[in-house]
């Protein structure tokens, strides 16, 4: 397995994207840019970028035939070597694509799994990326993606690719329910854990990844967390248990960040690191104000913290970063409470600090 992010691939490759309509080719072009951050990410080289516009994806090939032929141009004039799909493709599209692309086809989940894969540090986000990718990789077992994956190595084929895809469904299955006893195991382990945290005044860190989280969770607990302009730096929560400063004891965690088109498999697998979310008093929403989308980056990790049941909990939103501008006005109020604050300058740190203060002395008078 490679578990170092430090290996330079030799990918070198290029993003396609579908927009529904040429209203839409804005979005998508956004969309390429969040991909190519991802592929940096997982240290490939893009060398490339195209976008079709087609109301409906080709069932067999996702884009066009004449579309492909074009792809396949980019490719030889850009000695490039793989194809980053911005949309999830089916285990045929992606097959077929190979077929007559001849050379590596993988996908934004497939991308997203394998930067999870190598940043998993602990044993239980190891399980968990593991058992997220054997999840997604299950249905496309197929010879010809085994074939390509193993000439070519690099992305899509980390963690479990290699020696899993070899062998046979069913063995995939044994060790799917494997790792689902294991991570029940670390479950009961977390709920040990949480038990002794309950009476404890629980404040998370949430939001797109590469938003500062970290670094603002450094500033506020004096911990020392890495920090890196990389997606998804963080995949174990750290928690640091503030004794002193606070009404009520204080237990900060920090999060994995969230990303558009997040594989479910992924969101599934990581639900009980999530949980810790979940059950927190107070969530800070982290947000990068220096990225154009940050209001749709906003509504899109609502959007998760639905899916994981986090969405009652009371939260304060953080526009950080805000030592990018001269001034930041938000464009319309996304949040009850909103703070302009900067992680890395530690300016507005203050005004955060004393609401946190608020809440948690609202908590620890209703004990
Ligand atoms: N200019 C500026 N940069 C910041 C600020 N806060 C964080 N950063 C930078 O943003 C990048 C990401 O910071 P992290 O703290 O790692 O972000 P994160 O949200 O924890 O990211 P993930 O763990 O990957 O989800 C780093 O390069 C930080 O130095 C800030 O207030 N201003
Ligand atoms: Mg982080």
């Amino acid at each position: 397995m490679l578990h170092d992010t430090q290996k330079k691939n030799n990918e070198k490759a290029v993003l396609i994207g579908v927009a529904r309509s040429s209203q839409d080719r804005l979005d998508v072009e956004e969309s390429l840019d969040e991909l190519a951050e991802l592929a940096f990410s997982a240290n490939a080289k893009v060398v490339g970028q195209m976008i079709q516009t087609r109301q409906r994806p080709n069932p067999a090939l996702y884009v066009g035939t004449g579309f492909v032929e074009m792809i396949k141009e980019m490719l030889t004039e850009n000695d490039g070597n793989t194809i980053i799909f911005d949309d999830a493709l089916s285990p045929a599209q992606q097959r077929n694509l190979e077929k007559a692309l001849e050379c590596k086809v993988i996908d934004r989940p497939i991308l997203i799994l394998d930067i999870f894969a190598t940043r998993a540090r602990t044993a239980g986000s190891r399980l968990q990326v593991e058992l997220a990718q054997l999840e997604y990789t299950l249905p496309r077992l197929t010879g010809a993606w085994t074939h390509f994956s193993k000439q070519y190595g690099g992305i899509g084929a980390k963690g479990p690719g290699e020696t899993q895809l070899e062998i046979d469904r069913r063995q995939v299955r044994t060790k799917i329910t494997q790792l689902k006893n294991r991570l029940k195991k670390l479950d009961v382990q977390r709920a040990t854990q949480r038990k002794r945290r309950q009476n404890l005044y629980k404040v998370a860190l949430v939001g797109y990844t590469n938003a500062g989280k970290s670094t603002l969770f450094n500033v506020l607990t004096k911990a020392d967390v890495r920090v890196k302009n990389m997606l998804f730096t963080t995949l174990d929560s750290t928690t640091r248990v503030m004794s002193t400063g606070y009404p009520s004891v204080t237990v900060f965690s920090d999060t994995v960040g969230f990303i558009k088109k997040l594989p479910h498999q992924l969101v599934e697998s990581f639900k009980s690191t999530l949980e810790e979310v979940a059950l927190a008093d107070l969530l800070i929403h982290v947000l990068d104000c220096s990225e154009e989308s940050y209001a749709e980056r906003f509504q899109h990790t609502r959007e998760i913290l639905r899916e994981i049941g986090a969405d009652k909990v009371p939260y304060l939103l953080v526009y950080n970063k805000i030592d990018k501008f001269s001034e930041f006005i938000p464009e319309r109020k996304l949040a009850d409470k909103s703070f302009n604050l900067s992680a890395t300058k530690k300016t507005g740190i203050k005004q955060l600090q004393a609401e946190i203060i608020i809440q948690s002395d609202t908590f620890s008078q209703k004990r």
